[in-house]
């Protein structure tokens, strides 16, 4: 393959995944993938042996259609483009979000940098380029600590002297989905008397709902917005402002800011307190900074929000592991990268058995396809192979009643990754007819994992399921802070490992731009900030949407 095989120094961008030699052999393998349906297939021996475990998740892969030399082979395309190195490299800090000889954002990917807090966790390489993104990152902790100790202990209190309850988290994107999900899959860790709400959405019910019902004089608000010019965001502050307002309650009083330093909402004095977050932190990859931490400390309190970013740490720094088949997140984005470009698979579902992680899957879906939805190369060339696929998901057991009938016996397969735990988180379960829900719960998980692999066979075709389904189960002790964080980052370095081993950037977003940049436009002629007739003569596009904007 071209230069990258060779020792030393190495250009990243020039890697191409199609010309691997590890390629072509995958490429054979796959005429005949593994056969999960033949009798004897999903042996015992075989669920054992394919099987990895780290930072207190085991992942159990049996039920994908791999076999020793298809493992050796993913193996094999790793080493030849280098994931390892590359990954090393955006941990230490290398200017790894560019595309090569055009106009792009040109800097470092260090969301790893939110979670280097602990001095017994050190990178096992010296943090380089890194170094200033985790001083950065420990200071923000620090203000956040602070903060939230002035709370607990009664020193930052509404005007009449008591405690904020409730906190309205606004924005929208990589500032609202992470940290959403992670308030939901850690409601049973909140404080006494804490609640967080989130408005994200421009249509104004959004904001209206989450207010109706709140005791506006014992709330909190964290604007969050790394750009501090995202459109819905300043929208929703205008309308909660408004609100306080309306009240008679001094929003400098109530209201809280994350933000990029220098941004157009970089103004203390309009906030109670003000936090940063940091242009080498992509949105979708926030959740772990101030961005998430603001609310999530709201909400547990600082020292379960840092049980949070242990677990994601000790996952970054696993992901540098360099035995074959030993790297959870690199395992992952392969068995990923087998069943999308060598089995042509183009989806995939998330399936949690969990209802704390009921909005997980919607995280992910931004995670993954924002980052890895991408059509071109770090080069700027055409991506000659497929990318990343199309994520949805909803919990087990829920799902299973309403669309795993598609899974079971589409034409269409979709590569399914179940996640569960071996503990409910709340503790309260009862024996009914000789099982607990926990029981219930995991043996539908294991049930579904199967009968997707394994397929029926039947005289009636309509009971029929073709099986080879492929699929793998994730599982944990249970859902503390701790094994969100890692299942996090799990996900996060999956999805980071793919890209790398695709060549792709996974870490701008390009594509969210245009549809923007076109409303923008077509609010301008709402305005009348633009002549109508200027609008026409200049801009088709513009013109043409005019004309549908009649309906409105
Ligand atoms: C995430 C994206 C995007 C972003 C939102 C909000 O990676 O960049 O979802 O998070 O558009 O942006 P702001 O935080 O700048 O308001």
């Amino acid at each position: 393959m071209a230069k990258a095989a060779g020792d030393g120094a190495f250009n990243p961008v020039e890697l191409q995944m199609g010309s691997a030699r590890a390629y072509k052999t995958l490429q054979e393998l796959a005429r005949q993938p593994y056969d999960l349906t033949r009798p004897g297939a999903l042996s015992p021996e075989r669920i054992g042996a394919l099987r990895a475990s780290a930072c207190g998740f085991d992942l159990l892969y049996g039920t994908e259609r791999v076999e020793p030399r298809t493992l050796e082979a993913l193996e094999t395309l790793a080493r030849e483009t280098r994931a390892r190195e590359q990954f090393r490299m955006l941990m230490a800090g290398e200017v790894m979000n560019r595309i090569e000889g055009h106009e792009s954002e040109n800097r470092r990917v260090l969301h790893f940098a939110s979670r280097d807090a602990f001095d017994d966790l050190p990178a096992p390489f010296d943090a380089g380029k890194a170094g200033d993104a985790a001083l950065a990152a420990r200071r923000e902790l620090e203000k956040l600590k602070k903060f939230l100790r002035q709370l607990e202990w009664k020193e930052v209190v509404n005007a009449e002297g008591q405690p904020f309850t409730d906190l309205v988290n606004v924005g929208i994107g990589g500032s609202d989905l992470g940290p959403r999900a992670l308030y939901l899959a850690l409601l049973p860790y909140r404080l006494p008397g804490r609640r967080v709400h989130f408005v994200s959405n421009v249509d104004p019910d959004d904001a209206a709902q989450v207010l109706a019902g709140l005791d506006l004089s014992r709330t909190l608000v964290n604007v969050v917005s790394k750009s501090g010019s995202t459109l819905e965001t300043l929208t929703n502050e205008s309308l909660v402002r408004h609100a306080f307002e309306q009240a008679r309650l001094p929003p400098e009083k109530h209201f809280l800011c994350v933000t990029g330093e220098g941004s157009p909402m970089d103004n203390p004095k309009r906030y109670l307190r003000s936090f940063y977050m940091f242009d080498y932190i992509g949105g979708r990859y926030s959740a772990t900074s101030m961005v998430g931490g603001v609310s999530l400390g709201f909400a547990l309190g600082y020292d379960k929000f840092t049980e949070l970013l242990r677990g994601a740490r000790e996952v970054d720094l696993h992901a540098l592991e360099q035995r074959p088949g030993a790297n959870l997140p690199l395992l992952m984005a392969l068995l990923g990268i087998w069943n999308r470009n060598l089995l042509g698979l183009p989806t995939l579902a998330v399936l949690p058995y969990s209802q704390g992680l009921v909005r997980f899957a919607a995280h992910l879906q931004q995670l993954d396809m924002e980052s890895n939805g991408k059509g071109v190369t770090r080069r700027g060339a055409t991506a000659e192979e497929p990318t990343g696929p199309i994520v949805w998901g909803e919990p087990g057991t829920n799902g299973q009643h309403a669309f795993y009938q598609l899974i079971h016996q589409s034409r269409t397969v979709v590569p399914c990754e179940f996640i569960g735990f071996r503990q409910s988180q709340y503790g309260q379960d009862l024996d009914v007819q000789g099982t607990t829900s926990q029981q219930k719960l995991l043996a539908n998980l294991l049930a579904q994992s199967m009968a997707l692999a394994t397929g029926q066979q039947s005289a009636n075709p309509n009971r029929t399921f073709p099986g080879n389904r492929p699929n793998s189960v994730l599982i944990a002790d249970r859902l503390t802070p701790k094994a969100m964080g890692a299942l996090l980052a799990l996900y996060e370095n999956k999805v980071a490992y793919q890209g790398l081993i695709w060549n792709i950037n996974s870490f701008d977003q390009e594509g969210v731009q245009l549809g923007k940049v076109l409303a923008t436009r077509l609010l301008d002629h709402m305005t009348g900030s633009k002549p109508a007739a200027e609008i026409e003569r200049k801009d088709p596009l513009a013109h043409a949407l005019m004309r549908a904007a009649r309906v409105l």
